[in-house]
């Protein structure tokens, strides 16, 4: 991509959370048919929830991973994937943990609250992958030692990865755009990022269907359903249209 057509400064970084699966058919966290309306997804994404009926956690987290196989990335997904390809420093941090920006081809990404298909073992610490679904036996068991395994997420009231954090900070700090795409911006301290990118000088863009505590601080907000508003964003910042 011919660095004079294109509009914006990198190095590129960008925030996503549920809102850029939701066309994909994935149930984001608020709104109607939420998680947190329909399955209060915060009383179950909680250590406690998991101490007192590790099941009925699972049962959770199943449920999301059988919904979520059955879901395709969509052109949201693909145009975050694009723009990484066009970028020689670009750094995705997601909120999300269903794994379709994988899917969708994206490579350099931080998946900041973990993976629904990656399971850990809280007392012998080892970590695996595992796509099946349904499981043969709810909960699933740690393979090396037996203990009961739980989904290798970030729940309510838990540190994130230390290192994770740090990574996202730093990109965070060194962005010359930030794009914030489909959060509410209500869950800390991922919602954290953007802000900090802006004090350090980041032109932040925010692209969602509605207001944010975010709106107010963007220097740019594309509004409606990311799919549509990325592609117009990117074809206008890759067609020399209005510098940013
Ligand atoms: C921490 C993984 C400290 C699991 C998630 C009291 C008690 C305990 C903690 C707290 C507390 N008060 C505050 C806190 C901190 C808490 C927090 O911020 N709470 C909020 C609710 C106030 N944070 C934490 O607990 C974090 N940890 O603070 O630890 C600590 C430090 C040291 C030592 C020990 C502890 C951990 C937070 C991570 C929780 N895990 N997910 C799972 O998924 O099951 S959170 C989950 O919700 C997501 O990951 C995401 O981060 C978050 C918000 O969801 P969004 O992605 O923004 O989705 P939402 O539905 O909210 O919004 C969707 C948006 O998309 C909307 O704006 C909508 O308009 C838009 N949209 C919809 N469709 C489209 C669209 N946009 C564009 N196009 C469309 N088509
Ligand atoms: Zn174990």
């Amino acid at each position: 991509m011919p660095d004079e057509r294109r509009t914006f400064v990198e190095p590129i970084v960008v925030l996503t959370g549920s809102g850029v699966s939701a066309e994909s058919g994935v149930p984001t966290f608020r709104g109607e048919g939420g998680l947190w309306e329909s399955y209060r997804a915060h009383d179950l994404a909680t250590p406690a929830a998991f101490r007192s009926d590790p099941e009925l956690v699972w049962r959770f987290y199943a449920w999301r991973r059988q919904l979520v196989r059955g879901c395709k990335p969509n052109r949201g997904h693909a145009v975050l994937a694009e723009i990484e390809r066009h970028s020689q420093q670009f750094t995705m941090i997601t909120q999300n943990i269903d794994g379709l920006h994988q899917r969708a081809g994206s490579q350099q990404l931080i998946e900041i609250h973990g993976s629904l298909w990656r399971l850990r073992c809280p007392q012998c610490g080892q970590r695996w992958r595992d796509l099946a679904v349904p499981f043969e036996q709810l909960p699933p068991h740690c393979p090396e030692c037996d203990s009961i395994a739980r989904p290798d997420v970030v729940w309510f009231g838990e540190a994130l990865d230390p290192k994770l954090l740090e990574t996202s900070m730093e990109a965070a700090g060194r962005a010359g755009t930030f794009l914030v795409v489909g959060t509410s911006g209500l869950v800390h301290p991922a919602a954290g990022l953007p802000l900090l990118a802006k004090r350090a000088g980041a032109h932040l863009i925010e692209f969602n269907l509605e207001e944010t505590p975010l709106t107010a601080r963007a220097d740019e907000v594309w509004q409606g359903p990311a799919s549509s508003q990325l592609t117009a964003w990117w074809t206008e910042a890759t067609s020399g249209g209005k510098p940013t």
